[in-house]
């Protein structure tokens, strides 16, 4: 399976396309809208989520409730268009409007960068589209990849750990439990007094025109053994998982099970021995997240990953206005204090898409019958290994 996304934040609508989904699969339309709500959540957010209500319409691929393999599209349409029409028209506009160009990088953007290596010298042009508006669209395609995940008992769940430098504590429970107490949770942690003090923190962070990031973890429950491949690299499904992760604006780092801290202790404290109970090969521990060769273990998947603060400032850095080449600080573009909840619906997501698809590459088939005989088939093969 493969995806694109299309569109700018201020554009009429964000696009994809999806490519190679399986036919027969149900699609229950409001449970992708319900991950577009949780995406829209979270203190610390903007003023443009109270504008949009995001919706995703399916346009194509999909009949009567059911995927019929053809390519599914999706689009979810910008509210905000309405006050962007001629600024981010596609007609030319006058000499005057043309004027009015984003000129000074906002430093930690794609600003610059994007504005030298596209050669634009309106800078509108490079934010429109590097913007994490786009991430809605990518939750879209993460809800339809979570409907395939649910035919085969397959659950992601995500929470908050760290916000600026107040930490939560992690606490053990299982996996519904830990999607019911996040859902009720302003910044996704089930941690009552870090939720306090996060809040706090994202207020003061407000207050003083600054921005906060944090990490979040995602886990996934009930992934067989054997997704992903030792064979060759890019088969490796920590590895595509990482990317996918990294790929989300404002991620800046990414680790599996113990991750980093595997660095600091010998292996016997880092691997996960291996057990034989009741016809099955189990991990003691899974201080691994799940990973061994680039192969699930049969384990949760454990992922964890940064998101430094975003880049736009109300309070602004020093940059360089690119015409006049003199000091100036950067421009103010409306933006969010803190969207570390947001980016945490938005990695489970992410994530979701990359399980299904590497669900997909192990019992490849067209619809979804000819993908569960292959999967209760190799699941039988497991068994009398
Ligand atoms: C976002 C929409 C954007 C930003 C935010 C994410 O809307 P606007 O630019 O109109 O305020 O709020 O994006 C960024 C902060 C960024 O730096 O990319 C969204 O829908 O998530």
């Amino acid at each position: 399976m493969r995806y694109l996304t299309a569109g700018e934040t201020h554009g009429p609508q964000l696009t994809a396309i999806i490519e190679g989904f399986p036919s027969n699969v149900t699609i229950d339309i409001d449970a992708v809208n319900f991950q577009l709500a949780r995406r829209q959540k979270g203190h610390g957010r903007g003023r443009r989520m109270q504008i949009e209500k995001d919706t995703a319409r399916i346009v194509g691929g999909v009949r009567h409730g059911k995927t019929t393999g053809a390519p599914i599209a999706i689009v979810v349409e910008n509210n905000d268009w309405k006050n962007w029409t001629k600024i981010m028209g596609i007609e030319p506009v006058e000499e005057e409007e043309a004027k009015r160009r984003v000129n000074r990088p906002r430093p930690g953007h794609a600003d610059l960068n994007g504005g030298l290596k596209y050669n634009q010298r309106d800078l509108r042009n490079i934010l429109e589209r590097s913007s994490a508006r786009e991430t809605t669209v990518r939750v879209a395609i993460g809800g339809v990849a979570r409907e395939f995940l649910k035919e085969f008992g397959i659950k992601v769940a995500g929470q908050v750990l760290r916000i600026g430098d107040v930490e939560a504590n992690r606490t053990e429970m299982p996996i519904d439990e830990l999607i019911a107490v996040t859902e009720d949770s302003p910044v996704r942690v089930t941690d009552k007094d870090a939720e306090a003090r996060m809040i706090a923190a994202i207020d003061a962070a407000k207050e003083a025109g600054d921005t906060l990031g944090g990490i979040v973890e995602v886990v996934i429950e009930g992934v067989p053994i054997g997704l992903g491949s030792h064979v060759q690299w890019d088969r490796k499904l920590d590895g595509r998982i990482a990317q996918a992760v990294l790929s989300i604006q404002a991620f800046k780092g990414v680790e599996f099970g113990i991750g980093f801290d595997a660095a600091k202790v010998p292996g016997s404290k880092v691997h996960d021995e291996i057990v034989y109970e009741e016809g099955s090969f189990r991990r003691v521990t899974n201080r691994a997240g799940g990973f061994e060769g680039g192969m699930t273990t049969g384990a949760p998947i454990v992922v964890r990953a940064v998101m430094k603060p975003i880049s736009t400032l109300y309070k602004p850095l020093q940059s360089v206005d690119i015409d006049t080449k003199e000091a100036f600080t950067a421009q103010v573009e409306r933006s969010d204090t803190c969207a570390v909840p947001a980016a945490g619906v938005i990695m489970e997501n992410v994530i979701a898409w990359e399980v299904a698809n590497a669900f997909l590459d192990k019992f490849g088939g067209d619809s979804l019958e000819e993908i569960r005989r292959n999967y209760e088939g190799y699941l039988q093969q497991v068994k009398e290994y």
